[in-house]
């Protein structure tokens, strides 16, 4: 009896969160629920959450759909004003939303800071297009016609995101979705749903109406009920190359617009003129910061032989001081990785570099679990020397704190390995000869591209997103966004009071 009124007391003080459906705060219909850990210390519980199902999801598509005209029809500067203030609260909030990132996902608070930061340039910048929207308009063919093309929005949108930025990457889809004028249900990545929340209900506060708006907590079920629902017009994914491929199947079948995100096994080309030392710093940055989990993680460092025994000198010197620990500490350079199915995968790929590839360990490779580190999912930041590129550790994507040092002769060849991957997310090159930079620009086949400095760092207002196996041919952020989330409408309009055939009337001149 005790016991059960102990376990009852503590499982009361446990904060519940709830999902968002035409602006009522709703648990999920099963009644069921999931906890939100800590991944630096298991036993924090961050939040419960309600496990959603198909019920739920049809009843957000449902508030979506009953929001969607109004919210259409809402004039795109009106909508974007409740984007400003959107933002204004965002910036108010950064840092409890920071703290609450870091210890739902694990990552430092500074780069948490950063995340929230990029869900506020995002909103900002994008509610500018609420005033801009540009279509076009160009001569008709024929005389006494005018034409113009303009953008619409799709429909109902779905959003489905990871857990890696847990604010960025829902913003990066929910404002321009909205600016379009679209409405939305978002399935929550379920590692970090309280991001989402805390972006959602800064919408409900910003004045969004009720409906427009709508998020269910989960996992695939959720996610799989989004996807298949026939009144879901459009999915804009990021994870997993095998879910991605997964939802590309079905939208394709049922022919909705699906924008997909999808992995990466990024490289910085390290050229023998190189600042050395800069490239250590960026390849530190870019192959450990979120430890790894970024798609566009500095994955494969490709150094120039003439240089790399001594870059992997001074590279190892420093991964060894990397200090790993809880984010919340602000002297962690390194969290945990975010669950234990992800860690367990993550050394794996360390097993199979030293023991089936056999490339030199050459530091880290183990999962920390003494002290501090019990309660958590932490590893040791990882490098792999001696890498050939064909190596698994080398094609496949880790997305932990693993890098691998490839050498090579020429700049060429570097390209060729960088290239060499099913993936095209994001490349680096560091040199200071301005004909092998532009070279390099020119060669490699990946969605961005950093010269001097790492794989990663994209800003909000320049379009991101991948090549090859990364995604499907679409780019968030920029502008280039809006022809995700609209539709072109082409306009013309005859005032020369006559039927005129385009293509078949001859027109005098
Ligand atoms: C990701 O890698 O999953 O460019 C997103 C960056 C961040 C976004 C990364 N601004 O590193």
């Amino acid at each position: 009896m005790a016991k059960a009124k102990e376990a009852k007391i503590k499982k009361t003080a446990v904060k519940t969160y709830h999902n968002y459906i035409g602006g009522e705060w709703v648990k999920s219909s099963s009644g069921e629920w999931f906890d939100n850990v800590n991944p630096a210390d298991t036993t924090d519980i961050v939040g419960r959450f309600p496990r959603s199902n198909e019920d739920d999801v049809n009843r957000a598509v449902a508030a979506a759909k009953g929001a969607a005209k109004k919210w259409r029809l809402t004039p795109a500067p009106k909508r974007a004003e409740l984007l400003f203030t959107l933002g204004e609260i965002l910036r108010s909030n950064k840092d409890e939303f920071t703290r609450q990132m870091t210890r739902e996902m694990g990552k430092v608070l500074k780069e948490a800071g950063g995340d929230v930061q990029e869900a506020i340039d995002c909103t900002y910048y994008t509610a500018g297009e609420g005033r801009r929207l540009h279509g076009f308009t160009t001569p008709a063919e024929m005389p006494n016609k005018f034409a113009m093309c303009v953008r619409q929005p799709v429909g109902i949108c779905g959003l489905i995101t990871p857990f890696n930025f847990p604010m960025a990457i829902p913003s990066w889809k929910l404002i321009p979705a909205l600016v379009c004028g679209n409405t939305v249900v978002i399935k929550s990545g379920e590692d970090v749903p309280l991001s989402t929340i805390n972006l959602v209900k800064a919408c409900e506060k910003a004045g969004i109406p009720k409906g427009v708006v709508n998020v269910v907590n989960g996992f695939g079920e959720a996610g799989a009920a989004l996807v298949g629902h026939k009144d879901v017009r459009l999915i804009s994914f990021t994870g997993s190359t095998t879910t991605g491929a997964m939802i590309a199947k079905q939208c394709g079948r049922e022919n909705k617009i699906v924008s997909l995100e999808m992995g990466g096994k990024n490289a910085i080309i390290v050229m023998d003129d190189a600042d050395i030392d800069n490239a250590v710093e960026g390849s530190l940055w870019g192959a450990f910061g979120t430890s790894g989990q970024r798609c566009t993680a500095s994955s494969r460092l490709v150094v120039h032989k003439k240089i790399y025994k001594k870059f992997c000198a001074k590279l190892v010197e420093k991964v060894k001081t990397l200090r790993v620990g809880n984010g919340l500490d602000p002297k962690t350079e390194v969290g945990p990785v975010i669950h234990e199915d992800a860690m367990q995968k993550i050394l794996g790929y360390i097993h199979i570099g030293e023991k089936i590839d056999k490339a030199t360990l050459a530091c880290g490779g183990n999962r920390l679990t003494k002290g501090e580190y019990a309660k958590g999912w932490f590893i040791e930041p990882t490098v792999f020397t001696d890498v050939k590129p064909g190596m698994r550790i080398a094609q496949e994507e880790i997305f932990g704190p693993v890098t691998c040092v490839i050498p090579f002769a020429t700049l060429d060849e570097a390209i060729d390995i960088v290239n060499g991957v099913k993936y095209g997310l994001s490349s680096a090159i560091y040199t200071q000869d301005v004909n092998n930079a532009f070279h390099a620009m020119q060669e490699l086949y990946t969605g961005i591209c950093y010269v001097n400095s790492a794989t990663i760092g994209a800003e909000v207002h320049l379009p991101f997103g991948g090549t090859k196996g990364t995604g499907n041919g679409h780019r968030e952020a920029g502008t280039q966004v809006l022809d995700i989330f609209s539709e072109w409408k082409s306009l013309y309009i005859d005032y020369s009071g006559k039927l005129q055939k385009a293509q078949i009337d001859a027109v005098e001149i």
